[in-house]
């Protein structure tokens, strides 16, 4: 069984704390050993950063921007054997895979662009001969803690900002997903990240990601991941610069004049691509009540239809959960649905295979106060909620606490501007479903969804300070406000 270890200061090193396993959720079969990491491994990890931040921060950004073109290349060059390494690894289905390696492959694209821009602004001066501007600057080391989900695209996205701003990186991925975390890392070396500018240490949340999050020279933090953890996060972070990406309760509004078919086709993806994994799941179909009959036969007998099993073969339309936890929660919460008195109309079981497979489920009659239809369950669980015009769809959309990504249905364009005005969501899609961000947007959410925002150029925003500048050329001194 190979033994993998965590990357530091450009060296591959074992921790003392012991190995874990990550498994393939498709078979339950592990894919090797990973490094438990203790305390003392994030500080040989921020020590490291430290002291290649100093030659990385000097680095000019066009200069870094050709390093992260060639992460970008490798990526190409490799994607296939890592999307494959990736369905193995966290079960989504391949062609799911290879769009996760293409986000990543496009967001080092992007970031590298932004090494010839990372613009600052000049602005006039209330006084003469006095010039004001900004220039944009590193954070120092910043720790990036990741998910499982998109366990490629989602570090990249951090990472490709981090970098490009000047920083020096700590990087933790899920436990479940090590092995993709590795791979990435493997090839920032190979592109010509200098040693110790990003550095890996696997294991679990505590005490590794404790580690990271109250240390005290770490300067930042991104995290994508639980509202809990996230809650956690900015009670013991201290003043860091924190970025959250959090949960999700996201809804799809499909009005009486919406495009049926175009809708539905919406619905499945966004509920069961990705086994509903996703923090831009659709977990709640709100259904203008003229069209609610009609649209949930509809949606059964496609969800009934779709085929579980592994990612790798290319008959299977959804894959595993990512463990079993994860398994017991989904089906847990089928249970607290059916005690609410949600109607179950499709699914609801684990398939008795080996795996974490969970069969596409829908619940009908729901109520937007059931905790199915206000919690986040992170499965292939969808409810469907009727409503009897645009306004109560949009009041039933803002009523959970979260609001990262949004969606409405319908061929006109009055209730789709309103839509857009009062959902309180940070992505409201129009006639499209709730996920497929693109890397040169912004992208994240609003109330318990978190703080901040990712991607295009606001992960620029994220990962940098930025410095104000006066520069007096009048030779005597000038008072503002006062002169
Ligand atoms: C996430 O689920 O955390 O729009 C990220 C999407 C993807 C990103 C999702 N491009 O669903």
């Amino acid at each position: 069984m190979a033994v993998y270890k965590n990357y530091i200061g450009g060296r591959w090193i074992s921790s003392k704390g012991g190995l874990f396993d990550s498994l393939n959720p498709a078979t339950e079969k592990s894919l090797g050993k990973f490094q438990k990491s203790t305390k003392q491994d994030v500080d040989n990890a921020v020590s490291a950063a430290w002291k290649s931040y100093e030659k990385w921060r000097d680095v000019p950004a066009p200069r870094k921007g050709e390093i992260l073109l060639n992460v970008a290349q490798l990526l190409k060059e490799n994607k296939e054997r890592l999307a494959r390494l990736e369905t193995t690894e966290m079960g989504k289905v391949l062609a799911e895979a290879r769009g996760d390696v293409q986000e990543a492959i496009d967001v080092f694209e992007y970031m590298a662009g932004e090494g010839r821009r990372l613009l600052g602004s000049t602005t006039p001066s209330e006084l003469p001969k006095k010039a004001c501007m900004t220039f944009r600057q590193p954070i120092g080391v910043v720790g990036l803690i990741t998910p499982w989900n998109f366990p490629i695209a989602i570090p990249a996205w951090k990472m490709s900002a981090a970098l490009i701003c000047g920083n020096a990186v700590v990087f933790k991925p899920s436990s479940d997903t090590p092995l993709c975390a590795i791979e990435l890392v493997n090839i920032l070396d190979a592109a010509g990240v200098p040693k110790g500018a990003v550095n890996l240490v696997t294991g679990s949340a505590d005490p590794a990601g404790t580690a990271i999050v109250s240390h005290k020279d770490i300067r930042g933090i991104s995290f994508t991941g639980s509202r809990d953890t996230g809650l956690w996060i900015t009670r013991n972070a201290g003043i860091k610069k924190v970025g959250l990406e959090l949960g999700g309760k996201n809804g799809i509004i499909v009005m009486d004049d919406a495009d049926m078919k175009l809708a539905l086709d919406g619905v499945i993806w966004g509920a069961f691509g990705t086994t509903g994994q996703r923090c831009t799941a659709c977990s709640r179909v709100i259904v203008h009540r003229k069209v609610k009959e009609k649209f949930t036969n509809m949606l059964v007998e496609r969800a009934k239809h779709i085929r579980v099993g592994d990612g790798l073969k290319p008959s299977t339309d959804m894959g595993p959960l990512i463990n079993r936890a994860a398994l017991e929660k989904t089906h847990h919460y089928t249970e607290i649905g059916r005690k609410e008195g949600a109607k179950l109309v499709c699914g609801g079981i684990k398939l008795s295979k080996k795996g974490f497979f969970f069969a596409p489920t829908v619940f009908t009659n729901v109520q937007a106060g059931m905790r199915i239809a206000r919690e986040e369950i992170f499965g292939p669980v969808l409810s469907i909620i009727e409503v009897s015009d645009l306004q109560e769809a949009i009041d039933v959309m803002n009523s959970v606490e979260y609001g990262l990504s949004s969606s409405i249905y319908t061929q006109n364009i009055n209730n789709a501007f309103e839509a857009i005005e009062k959902i309180e969501a940070g992505i409201t899609y129009v006639n499209s479903s709730t996920i497929g961000a693109e890397v040169h947007l912004p992208f994240g959410g609003v109330k318990q969804t978190g703080s901040g925002r990712e991607a295009g150029i606001m992960g620029i925003e994220e990962f940098s300070e930025i410095k104000t500048v006066y520069v007096d050329y009048s030779g005597k001194l000038q008072k503002a406000q006062m002169d």
